[in-house]
């Protein structure tokens, strides 16, 4: 945190403009080196939130003692407009310089370069918002909902990031863990008073209170499917033998020719992919190689990687083509299918139909969704992608004053919370020591505070800004 450090936070490549930022107590000296405003005046005197119009120039002086960017100083190599943010009224809540140039590689890599040699050192991922955690800026919830911002393909997605990083999930948090601290404080109370003989305060209070804490819990626990999909979007795999339409089928739900389709089975040999958006969830949609025995070494490989995209698959939609009679590999496949989470597909709906769902020997556990579609007249595909929907969400998207939890880490640190609840309960019920019942609920709000970091491990930090890209 002693450091200033940089990094550019604009994306790989050519734009119209590129941005470096700076960040630590050292970052006014430091991007005083290179940026030569053009009002003449040194940059620490500069007014906070102002663009300023500067000359970029290599920094001049020795390695060890640079001297700042003065009229005498080399030829400017781009011109800028420059923002000084001081502390603590920054992202970082320390000083930051950002410098805005012309966004070529080669210049934003110069103006890094200076910066490095000035005294600043490269951020690591995500280093600008640990900082901003750190600084108590942002708790951990909203750090990890920039990254959501951020990466959101669709905007279900981008709503579920921004409400949590406008502070919901935390409040929601803070204000669970609010009623539980003062069950606490009722609970200790008891304790203490116990010698006087008072009976223990409001047993059945206390049973009501915890009771309505778990339901909350399960309520919020059941968001964390749907919340995770949103994020994450889920890897569907379109399967089935030669021929039936899968390409088409991903040409159709994409709404473009990404896929070759032609009337000769085994067109399809690489796994392809393609992001599509389904009622908001992103599904990246793999089409693979028709299933089949085959000799020609190509297919063969292709038929392999489509078992590996199979098993990688979180959802796998089976295609049969609808108007041919069931065929011996469709039923086999059909058997692969129990145990996944899976759509069946009966394609090609436009056409005089020979094969009939009760033909097919269904012995998938739970009912799954069989949906008649055609992927040349387009005919089904809303039913297909409400089929997708409902089993990727879970449930219908139900308007909910909740915010959703989007990550295996709240999930983990609310199971546990909801665990010590139900724990407190059994105590309550068993009218075991009040001691036992503060020990559950001091665990509770354990859990809770985990949520947003208000206890945390370097472990759990490391990994969650790890996943940041740098500039961020
Ligand atoms: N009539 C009709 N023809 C279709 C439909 N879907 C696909 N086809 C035709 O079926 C043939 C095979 O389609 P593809 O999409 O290439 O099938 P595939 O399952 O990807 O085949 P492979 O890649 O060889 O495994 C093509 O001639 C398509 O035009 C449909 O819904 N109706
Ligand atoms: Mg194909």
């Amino acid at each position: 945190m002693d450091e200033t450090i940089c990094a550019i936070a604009t994306p790989v490549g050519e734009g119209g403009i590129g941005i470096v930022r700076l960040s630590g107590d050292r970052a006014i000296p430091i991007a005083s080196y290179l940026v030569r405003l053009r009002s003449g005046k040194p940059l620490s005197t500069a007014k906070s939130f102002l663009l300023h119009y500067a000359d970029l120039v290599e920094p001049v002086g020795s390695e060890t003692a640079p001297g700042p960017a003065s009229q005498e100083s080399a030829s400017p190599f781009d011109e800028s407009l420059v923002v000084v943010m001081r502390a603590p009224r920054s992202y970082t809540r320390e000083d930051v310089v950002e410098i805005h140039c012309h966004g070529g590689p080669l210049i934003l890599k110069r103006v890094c370069q200076g910066l490095l040699r000035c005294g600043a050192r490269l951020a690591q991922p995500g280093e600008f918002t640990k900082r901003a955690f750190l600084n108590g800026r942002l708790d951990l919830a909203q750090a990890e909902a920039v990254l959501d911002t951020i990466r959101a393909k669709t905007e279900a997605a981008l709503t579920v990031a921004q409400t949590q990083l406008r502070g919901s999930l935390s409040t929601q948090a803070h204000a669970l863990r609010d009623r539980l601290i003062a069950l606490l404080a009722e609970v200790e109370a008891g304790i203490d008073f116990v010698e006087e003989d008072l009976p223990f305060v409001g047993r059945e209070a206390l049973a009501s209170g915890l009771q309505e804490a778990e339901r909350l819990v399960t309520r919020w626990l059941a968001t964390a499917q749907q919340g995770r999909v949103l994020r994450e979007g889920m890897t569907t795999a379109i399967i089935g033998r030669p021929n039936v339409g899968k390409s088409s089928l991903l040409n159709a739900l994409v709404q473009t020719d990404r896929a070759i389709v032609t009337p000769i089975p085994g067109t399809t040999r690489d796994v392809l992919e393609e992001y599509v958006n389904v009622r908001g969830i992103p599904l990246r949609l793999l089409d693979t190689a028709g299933l089949r025995e085959t000799e020609d070494p190509v297919e063969q490989e292709g038929v392999r990687r489509t078992r590996t995209a199979i098993d990688r698959a979180e959802l796998v939609v089976l295609v049969l083509d609808s108007s041919q009679p069931p065929h011996a590999d469709d039923l086999a496949l059909l058997d692969q299918l129990s145990g996944t989470r899976g759509i069946l597909v009966l394609n090609k709906s436009d056409l005089p139909r020979q094969l009939h769902e009760l033909d097919l020997p269904l012995s998938h556990p739970g009912p799954l969704p069989i949906v008649s579609v055609s992927a040349l007249t387009g005919q089904g595909l809303d039913e297909l992608r409400s089929a997708i929907w409902t089993l990727a969400a879970g449930s219908p998207l139900e308007p909910t004053d909740m915010a959703a939890i989007t990550r295996l880490r709240h999930g983990d640190a609310l199971s546990r919370v909801r665990q010590a609840l139900q724990q407190a309960q059994e105590s309550v019920t068993a009218q075991a020591p009040q001691e036992c019942v503060a020990l559950d609920l001091r665990q509770a709000i354990d859990g809770l505070e985990e949520l947003t970091g208000v206890v945390t491990t370097d472990e759990i930090l490391d990994r969650i800004f790890s996943e940041f890209c740098i500039g961020k």
